[in-house]
């Protein structure tokens, strides 16, 4: 653990209401502490530390002139919340982000009144701030009060379609409301599309605030001294174009753009925004992701997602791994395809180098897309090459597909256009907890007429699966396959292409069969190693899909043994009830099988590590032993002591 950092000011600040009587030499100074404070708490948890270190001004900045938590501050996507939840009454727990028990690596309403509104997927604060704004004005009640709303949202976030949907939603309702654009020039990776070369633009061409806001007649919403230099200017630029003006064609006031790591532009203009908005009012703010860190500053991604590292030296402690990741064996047998056929191309909505296709945009940048955060379009874009006849992956984490369900079920599955779903971070993912589990994709999917769903039990599967899908012409497909290190499986040369429909037996025992889905294949093994010293062998299969189901495996196991169990990396609803449905409506019930299905929980379950999270989903493979005995009559020594 390396040393705290000395933080005298910050010492003394318990909440923001601490910061008022602070001048603005003083506000800089907490600024300077906190940036260390933070650098020095992700050290030793992990976790985003580039998004909060590019904020570290702006926080100190909206809480010194705001008065939260009456005044809602909404972060987009909130991963640049660290410094916040310092400020808020959290840096006695800020050591405990991320971890099981600890902090929410993200906002979240239980956790404080500073928190307003939580998230985690980008992209919703204006709609938030929106409707804070409007509950205020409509008499809303709430026990911290409504003042103002202030939604802060990225360059990358601002991509998306639902902020423009908000944006143009508040420009039509004219309520007071203020949206911080914090252009940093970055998302996770560079921010691509015309949105990011437009606000470049407004910067680049044209570096004076104070011209660009005269020209725009919001002068009088500036502070004193540049409003001084903006008269003076006004006639200069008469009928000159200026930037802005996407914003305000949208009914909002613009302002900026400003340096938002200098504590003399970013206090004047929020205490004249706070003084005299009367409608909304966007205020551009530019920033550096990773600011005052040099190694975030230096890193390819400004230090986005970090492991625990060294403060002094920035080297950051990843285990080694032992195993490729999934993520990895999907982006090369990808590429490998890809090689042998021209029509097959990828698309990401900004996650390169999340969903694996870094090689594919390197090897093949003419096929491969980042839309950028932009779920909805990917899809509905994925769906059109397929029938402009490409065979289009798209590469989508669980939870974000999400985002972009309509378009699954109206753009692709409709059309039995031959769209291929390579769905990672499957299953529960960890640290960044409920908002990123990938819990409902089996069930969404599957209830899809003529969509074929899949889950690699191992990355051997996987990379079967990713050929499988290539070969899939018919119609939508999708494979799903968990975040991280596979199960150190040998390797096939070739990838074989897998009959639709047909699932692979692993064992055979008596009594009990254990159908698995995915990944908790390897759980389930080591639950049936312990019950073999126990005199029970479960016969194991593995499903490969589920739709369409194996109905010829399934009805055999059901015939051939007193109880089957499944088990998913899912929600209710998925591939254990396509299963139960099945039994039920051929009749198997009838005649006396004793079944159970092994689901994730009715309910959100916080970050941990994945096997601390599985142990609250009861998956595990003690548990798994545990649901076999019980199914079986034969209660364990706890419960008979019990
Ligand atoms: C709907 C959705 N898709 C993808 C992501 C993954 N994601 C998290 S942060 C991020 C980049 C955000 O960029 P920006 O808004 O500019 O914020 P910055 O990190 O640069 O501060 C992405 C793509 C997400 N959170 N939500």
């Amino acid at each position: 653990m390396s040393e705290r950092p000395h933080t005298p000011l910050l010492d003394q600040i318990a909440r923001p209401a601490d910061l008022k009587g602070l001048s603005d030499r003083q506000l800089t100074q907490v600024a300077d502490e906190l940036r260390q404070e933070t650098v020095s708490a992700v050290s030793e948890t992990g976790g985003h530390l580039g998004a909060g270190l590019g904020v570290v001004e702006l926080t100190v900045a909206l809480h010194a002139v705001f008065d939260t938590p009456r005044d809602k501050v909404i972060w987009d996507v909130s991963h640049q919340c660290y410094p916040h939840k310092i400020l808020t009454g959290r840096r006695d727990r800020i050591r405990t982000l991320r971890k099981k028990d600890g902090l929410s690596g993200f906002t979240k309403r239980v956790e404080s009144p500073y928190d307003p509104f939580g998230a985690a997927h980008s992209s919703t604060s204006i709609s938030a701030a929106l409707g804070f704004a409007v509950a205020r004005d409509l008499g809303g009640n709430v026990p911290e009060g409504l003042g103002d709303a202030i939604a802060v949202i990225g360059d990358g976030a601002m991509s998306a379609g639902m902020a423009f949907e908000a944006m143009n939603n508040a420009g039509h309702l004219g309520k007071r409301l203020i949206v911080i654009l914090n252009d940093n020039e970055m998302s996770i990776a560079p921010p691509v599309g015309a949105l990011s070369s437009y606000l470049s633009r407004l910067y680049a061409e044209e570096p004076f605030q104070e011209l660009k806001a005269v020209a725009k007649g919001a002068a009088s919403l500036l502070p004193e001294p540049f409003r001084e230099g903006a008269k003076r200017a006004k006639d200069m630029l008469k009928g000159m174009a200026v930037g802005g003006t996407l914003f305000e064609s949208l009914g909002f006031s613009y302002l900026g753009p400003i340096d938002g790591h200098d504590m003399d532009q970013l206090l004047p203009v929020l205490r004249t925004v706070k003084a005299r908005a009367s409608g909304p009012i966007l205020i551009h703010v530019l920033t550096k992701k990773g600011k005052g860190y040099a190694p975030a500053e230096r890193a390819d991604d400004k230090g986005h997602a970090t492991a625990t590292f060294d403060v002094i030296t920035g080297k950051q402690n990843k285990p080694p791994s032992n195993a490729p990741s999934y993520t990895s064996v999907f982006g090369d047998e990808l590429v490998k395809l890809a090689a042998k056929d021209d029509k097959i191309c990828a698309v990401t909505a900004a996650m390169p180098d999340g969903t694996g296709l870094g090689l594919m945009a390197e090897r093949y940048p003419s096929r491969t897309f980042d839309v950028g955060i932009a779920e909805q379009h990917g899809v509905t874009f994925a769906a059109a090459l397929a029938a402009g006849g490409m065979k289009p992956f798209c590469a989508m984490y669980s939870t974000f597909l999400q985002r972009g369900y309509d378009q699954v079920v109206h753009d692709v599955a409709i059309q039995r256009l031959p769209v291929r779903f390579a769905i990672d971070r499957a299953g529960l993912v960890g640290a960044d907890g409920a908002t990123h589990a990938g819990s409902f994709d089996i069930a969404y999917m599957a209830n899809l007429p003529g969509m074929v769903v899949m889950a690699a039990a191992d990355e051997a599967e996987l990379k079967h699966m990713v050929a499988t899908a290539a070969a899939h012409d018919d119609g939508p497909i999708a494979f799903r396959y968990p975040r991280g290190e596979g199960e150190g499986v040998d390797m096939p040369e070739e990838a074989e292409v897998l009959e639709i429909g047909k699932g692979r037996m692993i064992q055979t025992g008596a009594r009990v069969a254990i159908l698995s889905f995915g990944t908790r294949l390897g759980e389930v093994k080591k639950a049936a190693e312990s019950l073999s010293a126990k005199g029970i062998t479960p016969t194991i299969a593995d499903a490969r899909f589920a739709k369409p189901l194996d109905r010829e495996m399934i009805l055999q196991l059901a015939e051939g043994h007193e109880a089957l169990i499944t088990i998913e990396e899912g929600a209710v609803g998925g591939f254990g009830s396509h299963v139960a449905q099945l039994l039920a409506e051929e009749g198997v019930f009838d005649t006396g099988l004793k079944f159970r299905s092994m689901v994730l929980p009715d309910t959100f379950i916080d970050q941990a590590s994945p096997a601390d999270m599985y142990d609250v989903a009861a998956m595990n493979a003690p548990q798994i032993e545990a649901k076999v005995l019980e199914v079986l009559g034969i209660a364990t020594i706890g419960e008979k002591r019990a």
